[in-house]
């Protein structure tokens, strides 16, 4: 199976030369993408020289920052492009241990291969290692109202350490996809549902980044509330439409019998 490893950064000159010397260990046949929105400290220019000297690791610049779904969607279409079977997200602020990933790669390459490995913090054996209550609370709370307003059968859909079948990817509308930062790992998530994918979780390990700064903001977290909102509201109003048509079909043959 060849598997593309993708790491969008944005300022992340600290933490990147580890996150790409722990995954190349952990990971030594992937090669690993790293998508970088012309961070003004430098990290693309560590990227290109980790490059440079392993034929492993590529880059992919662009110019000016511009959310994290929008970076994910270009690393698709480059693993898509080059033949990949499958596709790993995974963050480069050491949240997502590097050394988990061959046990998700499995679960991804077996017989009854799923359409999407989910790394999940919120199932048996997952865990958060260091993050504040409010952090926790935020996550899980989020969650809750995904599955609720969705009825998505899982229970991390705002994770971002995850394994897709390139075929799976390849079935989805990657250029309509305009949610970024939780809202984009929901997205995409709830978009394998609706296709009928598979979708399997496995737990993770989440460890609070060490160094760098956190990108996530109010407004992330906003737009992962209207959106869930708004498809919440289109898919409940679907089933309603669809229970009421069957009731009064159900009444006319009553009827006409
Ligand atoms: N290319 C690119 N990468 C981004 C962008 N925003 C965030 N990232 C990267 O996406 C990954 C996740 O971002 P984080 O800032 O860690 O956000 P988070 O994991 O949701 O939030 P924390 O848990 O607080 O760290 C990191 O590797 C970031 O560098 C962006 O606009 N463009
Ligand atoms: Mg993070």
């Amino acid at each position: 199976m060849r598997t593309l490893v993708i790491i969008p950064t944005y300022n992340e000159s600290a933490a990147l030369p580890t996150a790409i010397s722990r995954t190349r260990a952990a990971v030594p046949e992937a090669d690993l993408l790293i998508v970088d929105d012309g961070s003004p400290d430098g990290t693309g220019e560590i990227a290109d020289a980790a490059a440079a000297s392993d034929d492993h690791v590529n880059v992919l610049h662009r110019t000016a920052k511009d959310g994290l779904g929008r970076a994910y969607v270009a690393g698709f279409g480059w693993a898509l492009e080059r033949g990949y079977d499958l596709v790993v997200e995974m963050d480069a602020d050491g949240s997502h241990r590097p050394e988990q990933l061959p046990a998700m790669l499995e679960r991804a390459a077996r017989p009854d291969a799923p359409d999407l490995v989910l790394g999940s913090r919120w199932v048996p054996g997952g865990e958060v290692v260091n993050w504040p209550a409010h952090r926790q609370l935020l996550s899980r709370g989020g969650n809750l109202y995904v599955r609720l307003a969705l009825g998505l059968p899982v229970e991390d859909a705002t994770g971002g350490f995850r394994v897709y079948r390139a075929d799976t990817l390849r079935r989805l509308p990657l250029g309509e996809i305009e949610s970024q930062g939780y809202c984009f790992q929901v997205d995409m998530t709830w978009r394998v549902h609706r296709l009928g994918g598979r979708i399997v979780e496995t737990p993770i390990s989440f460890v609070e980044r060490a160094e760098g700064e956190s990108k996530m903001s109010r407004d992330i977290v906003l737009e992962a509330l209207w959106r869930t909102t708004v498809w919440g509201l289109a898919h409940r109003g679907g089933q309603l439409r669809q229970g009421l048509r069957r009731v009064l079909c159900a009444d006319r043959r009553r009827r006409v019998g």
